[in-house]
C-alpha cells in the first residue's frame, strides 16, 4: 500500500507525459455533465407534474369531498342537449364499444343475415344484458325483416327503433298537485341512493326549486353525514335525527318541515336494504305510511335505485322492491362502469316501469333524466 502511494506521483507524471491523464479528465468531465443533465431533466419533470392540472377522476373525487356548497344559480344545471349527449355517450362507452363491435362482426362477414349471423346478434345482445326475453323478441323481429337488413347500418337503425319502443308508453309518476313534491329513494346497499339524492337536489336547485332532504337512513351516523355534505353542496336543507332514530319519524318530520317552510321538493334517503329480509321491507312501508299521514297522496315518487353493474340481479331487486313499496320510477346508476348497459332495456321490458334517471358517473352533474331516444342513440 505504502509502495503504491510513493509510486503515485511518478505514475501520474508518466501518464501526463503520455497524454493518458488528459483523456481521463475529459471522460470524467463528460460523465459529470451527463449526470448533471439527467438530474436537471428529473427536476423539471417533477416540477411539471406538480403544476399539471389534475386528472378528471381526481378532480371529481376532490369535488365530492368538498364540504363547501357550490354557488347554485337557477339554470346552471340545465346543460345543452349536445352536452348531455356527450356525457351519455362517454358514460355508455363500454357498452357501445362491445355491442357495436359484436354486431358489426355478425353482419359484416357475409352481408346476409343467415342463422349463424342471427346467433351472433343474439349473443351480442345477451352479453350486453338486454335480457333473454327481449333478445328473443328482437331476433324474431329481425328474422321477419331479414331481407330488409343486409348491413350493419341497417341492423343498427332497426335495433334502435325496436329498443326505443320498449321504453315508450310506460306510465310516468304523476307530479304532485301542490307543494311539496315528495320523492322517497329506495334500493339495496351501495347502489348509489345517497349520491343520486345529492345529484337530484343539485338538479332541482339548478331549476330554481327549493329542496329539503330527509336523512331516514339512521342505521349509520356516517350516512347522515354523507347526505349532509351532498345537501350542503347542492344548496338543499336537511332534516335529520340522531343515529338509530326511527326512520319513519325522520321522514314525517322532513315532510312537516317542508310544508311549513314552503319547500318545492322533499327527497327522503333510506338505508340500504337487503331485499331478502322482509322486516326491512316492512320498515320501508312504515316510512311510506308516515309520509302519507302528512300528505295523503305522497310519496309522489318511489324511486328505486339500481346499480347497472350488477346485471340481471338488478331485475330481481326491482321485482322485490316493487312488490314491497310500489316503486313507480327507476334510477339506473353506474352505467359508466359496465359494458352491460342493456340492463336498462331488460328491466323496463320486464317490469314495465319507467326509468326516471340514469347515473353515468360520480360527479354531481352525472345524472340525467332518461330520454329513450337519446339513450338508444348513445347505445349503438
Ligand atoms: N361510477 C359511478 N359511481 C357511482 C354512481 N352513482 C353512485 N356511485 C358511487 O357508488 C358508491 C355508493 O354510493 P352511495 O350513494 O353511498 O350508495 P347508497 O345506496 O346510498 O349506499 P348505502 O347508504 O350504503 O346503502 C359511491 O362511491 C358513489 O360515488 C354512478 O352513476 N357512476
Ligand atoms: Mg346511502
Amino acid at each position: 500500500m505504502q509502495g503504491l502511494l510513493t509510486d503515485l506521483p511518478e505514475k501520474l507524471d508518466r501518464m501526463l507525459a503520455g497524454g493518458e491523464l488528459t483523456w481521463i479528465i475529459i471522460a470524467a468531465a463528460a460523465a459529470a455533465l451527463v449526470i448533471i443533465i439527467i438530474l436537471l431533466f428529473l427536476f423539471f419533470r417533477r416540477k411539471q407534474k406538480k403544476t399539471a392540472p389534475k386528472e378528471p377522476a381526481e378532480t371529481r373525487r376532490a369535488e365530492q369531498q368538498a364540504v363547501e356548497p357550490p354557488e347554485v344559480e337557477p339554470g346552471t344545471v340545465t346543460p345543452k342537449t349536445h352536452g348531455l349527449m356527450d356525457r351519455l355517450k362517454s358514460g355508455l362507452g363500454k357498452t357501445r364499444h362491445s355491442l357495436t363491435q359484436r354486431l358489426e362482426n355478425a353482419v359484416s362477414e357475409k352481408g346476409v343475415l343467415d342463422p349463424e349471423a342471427l346467433e351472433d346478434i343474439e349473443e351480442a345482445l345477451i352479453t350486453a344484458d338486454v335480457g333473454i326475453e327481449t333478445t328473443t323478441e328482437l331476433i324474431r323481429k329481425i328474422r321477419e325483416n331479414g331481407p330488409g337488413i343486409s348491413n350493419f347500418d341497417e341492423l343498427r337503425s332497426f335495433l334502435k327503433q325496436e329498443i326505443a319502443k320498449v321504453f315508450k308508453n310506460l306510465e310516468e309518476p304523476k307530479p304532485a298537485g301542490r307543494k311539496p313534491h315528495v320523492i322517497m329513494v329506495v334500493g339495496v346497499n351501495g347502489v348509489g341512493k345517497t349520491t343520486t339524492i345529492g345529484k337530484l337536489a343539485h338538479r332541482f336547485r339548478g331549476e330554481g326549486q327549493s329542496v329539503l332532504v330527509g336523512a331516514a337512513d339512521t342505521f349509520r351516523a356516517a350516512a347522515v353525514e354523507q347526505l349532509g355534505i351532498w345537501a350542503e353542496r347542492a344548496g338543499a336543507q336537511m332534516v335529520s335525527h340522531r343515529e338509530n332514530a326511527d326512520p319513519a319519524a325522520v321522514a314525517y318530520d322532513a315532510v312537516e318541515a317542508a310544508i311549513s317552510r314552503d319547500i318545492d321538493r322533499v327527497i327522503i334517503d333510506t338505508a340500504g336494504r337487503l331485499h331478502t329480509k322482509t322486516n326491512l321491507m316492512e320498515q320501508l312501508k312504515k316510512i311510506k305510511r308516515s309520509i302519507s299521514k302528512k300528505i295523503p297522496d305522497a310519496p309522489h315518487e318511489v324511486l328505486l335505485v339500481l346499480d347497472a353493474t350488477t346485471g340481471q340481479n338488478a331485475v330481481s331487486q326491482a321485482k322485490m322492491f316493487h312488490e314491497g313499496t310500489g316503486v313507480n320510477g327507476l334510477v339506473l346508476t353506474k352505467l359508466d362502469g359496465t359494458a352491460k348497459g342493456g340492463i336498462v332495456v331488460a328491466i323496463c321490458s320486464t317490469m314495465k316501469l319507467p326509468v326516471s334517471y340514469i347515473g353515468v358517473g360520480e360527479s354531481i352533474e352525472d345524472l340525467q333524466p332518461f330520454d329513450p331516444d337519446r339513450f338508444v342513440e348513445a347505445l349503438f
